[in-house]
């Protein structure tokens, strides 16, 4: 490391990360202890899980997700750890929450969800920790299984901003909407509706000055521009929206894998269609998912293959059976390190979604 590369991260405010790729210094992991499946009668659920795994909400819903898949899973996120500790990365997990507990707002009653899924909640923008309000009843107070180690980067000089809840009352979600018919004419339909504040941060992506956004199931237009206005005007908040019927976070459509580089689902996204930010970016079709359409995959589609964690301009940390991903992140000079993950899958999410970054070496930059 150099002198003026050194004073860099020496002046590196606790809590900072512009962008996707920078040197991963920071990143809090996820955990799946007691962590309880949604209910099948959940409109805002129904709206995202693959029909092929209906049976399994319908015979768990409400009931903690069976041991062994606990086990195989916080296996998985163990290892992550270790790697990630062996890689230098400094390594924070959430507190343990009995996410079984029944809690009653005004208009509602549920139980929790997980603490698996860090990336969903926390949108770190430079220095800047929002937290999500979320958009399932079940997810309404899973900030707070993190609540002691934000209030940790808040007591070291992080700045800390709490998005307003939803009531999550009834006419919060769209009652005509039906996950068969998600586009009515050309106009996506959405199972959240616009009359309160909602978005998931995993809807967001970050290169810099410049922040891609997706409307979703979770994630509306009043939502989006919460976030815009309080990043203010050295950010700019671009709405994209690409063919994925029951869209639910960004972070299986597009993934920047460096400056220039923007590695893409293909099923969702007409390259022709792209935003002319990327006219001069190199855009790389991500291969089809090793695990397709298996009863595991319970929460997302089968895309997890590109919700990989970076951990700088090079390494890239992927499920080891991934192997087409693999190969291609090497043909375009990329160093994948494969690890075992494939039993986190059926909670939602792979390496991304089960880390948030606290802190990534670089600057605040402009990509386009
Ligand atoms: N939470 C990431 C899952 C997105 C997807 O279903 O592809």
């Amino acid at each position: 490391m150099d002198k003026l590369e050194s004073d860099n991260v020496k002046s590196l405010p606790i809590v900072w990360s512009c962008n996707e790729w920078d040197p991963l210094e920071e990143v809090i992991v996820g955990s799946v202890e007691g962590a309880i499946v949604p209910l099948w009668d959940d409109v805002a659920v129904q709206a995202i899980v693959p029909e092929h795994a209906r049976w399994f909400f319908e015979k768990y819903g409400g009931q903690p997700f069976p041991d062994e898949m606990i086990e195989m899973a916080s296996k998985d996120l163990d290892r992550l750890c270790e790697v990630l500790t062996s890689l230098g990365v400094k390594v924070k997990r959430p507190d343990k929450v009995d996410f079984s507990k029944d809690y009653t707002t005004p208009w509602w009653t549920s139980k929790g969800l997980y603490s698996a899924m860090p990336r969903d909640i926390f949108l770190v923008v430079a220095d800047t920790v929002i937290e999500a309000p979320m958009a399932w009843r079940s997810r309404y107070f899973e900030s707070f299984a993190f609540r002691n180690l934000i209030q940790e980067y808040f007591n070291k000089g992080a700045k800390w901003l709490a998005a307003p809840k939803p009531s999550m009352a009834g006419d919060f979600y769209n009652k005509d909407y039906s996950p068969e018919t998600p586009y009515i004419g050309d106009e996506k339909q959405f199972v959240v509706t616009e009359n309160q504040i909602a978005f998931d941060a995993a809807d967001f992506v970050r290169f810099g000055k410049d922040i891609l956004v997706q409307k979703s199931n979770v994630t509306n237009a009043m939502g989006i521009e919460w976030v815009r206005r309080h990043l203010g005007p050295e950010f700019t908040v671009h709405e994209v929206e690409f063919d994925d019927a029951h869209p639910m976070h960004i972070d299986t459509t597009i993934v920047p894998l460096c400056p220039g580089k923007l590695l893409i689902n293909p099923t969702w996204v007409d390259k022709s269609k792209l935003p002319d930010l990327f006219k001069d970016w190199e855009i790389i079709e991500a291969p089809a998912p090793v695990f397709t359409n298996d009863s595991a995959l319970f929460f997302s589609s089968d895309w997890l293959t590109m919700n990989f964690l970076s951990i700088d301009e090079k390494r890239i940390i992927v499920e080891e059976n991934e192997k087409p991903l693999i190969d291609l992140l090497k043909k375009h000079g990329f160093e994948p390190i494969p690890i075992p993950f494939r039993n986190f899958y059926p909670f939602g999410g792979s390496m991304h979604c089960a880390t948030t970054d606290i802190r990534r070496r670089g600057k605040l930059e402009k990509y386009f």
